[in-house]
């Protein structure tokens, strides 16, 4: 499970990388690109499990990305704030909708802040979470998704695809929610 951005503002994609050792500890990994295309492995911390997603964005509103990261067992979001640049700190976590497994983020609400979309794999649900002014991911909001196919693809992701300034949510097909 991989999530990607500049990190330390050098213009240079990095990686947040969370692999399993069989039958051992999951690690989170930070890994910063380099001029020849590499990545060196820049903090590692053990985690309880591997999530199914993880998502980059600025959580706390201070300019920096925060990583957020979801299992399905485990009905929340874990929630790890940048503390320094490409260090991360587990932070919480924030209650969202059952069995979550996909993540996606945007900006719903057009205030300039992304904002996170969680979907479960196999049901007709969302739940929209707005970053407030100031920081913080807000309740879970749950939407419908209609309408529905069952066992959606897992890849989701959020643009305006309807050419209205606002962001619609595309899956397999296209919806728009109103946050
Ligand atoms: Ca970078
Ligand atoms: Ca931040
Ligand atoms: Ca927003």
């Amino acid at each position: 499970m991989l999530a990607s951005a500049d990190l330390n503002g050098d213009g240079l994609l990095d990686l947040v990388a969370a692999s399993a050792v069989f039958d051992g500890p999951t690690y989170l990994t930070v890994l910063l690109g380099t001029a020849g295309g590499g990545y060196t492995s820049h903090d590692v911390q053990t985690v309880d499990a591997t999530p199914s997603a993880m998502q980059l964005l600025d959580l706390d509103d201070d300019g920096d990305l925060d990583l957020v990261t979801v299992r399905p067992e485990a009905d929340s979001i874990r929630v790890y704030q940048q503390v320094e640049m490409g260090i991360f700190r587990a932070s919480g976590a924030v209650p969202t909708l059952r069995f979550p497994e996909v993540l996606a983020s945007g900006d719903l609400d057009s205030d300039g802040r992304m904002d996170l979309v969680v979907r479960r794999y196999w049901g007709p649900r969302l739940a929209v979470h707005l970053v407030a002014p100031g920081g913080g991911l807000g309740p879970a909001r749950e939407f419908p998704i209609e309408p529905f196919e069952p066992f959606n693809p897992r890849e989701m992701a959020i643009t305006d695809v309807t050419g209205d300034g606002r962001a619609d949510l595309v899956l397999e097909l296209s919806i728009s929610i109103d946050v």
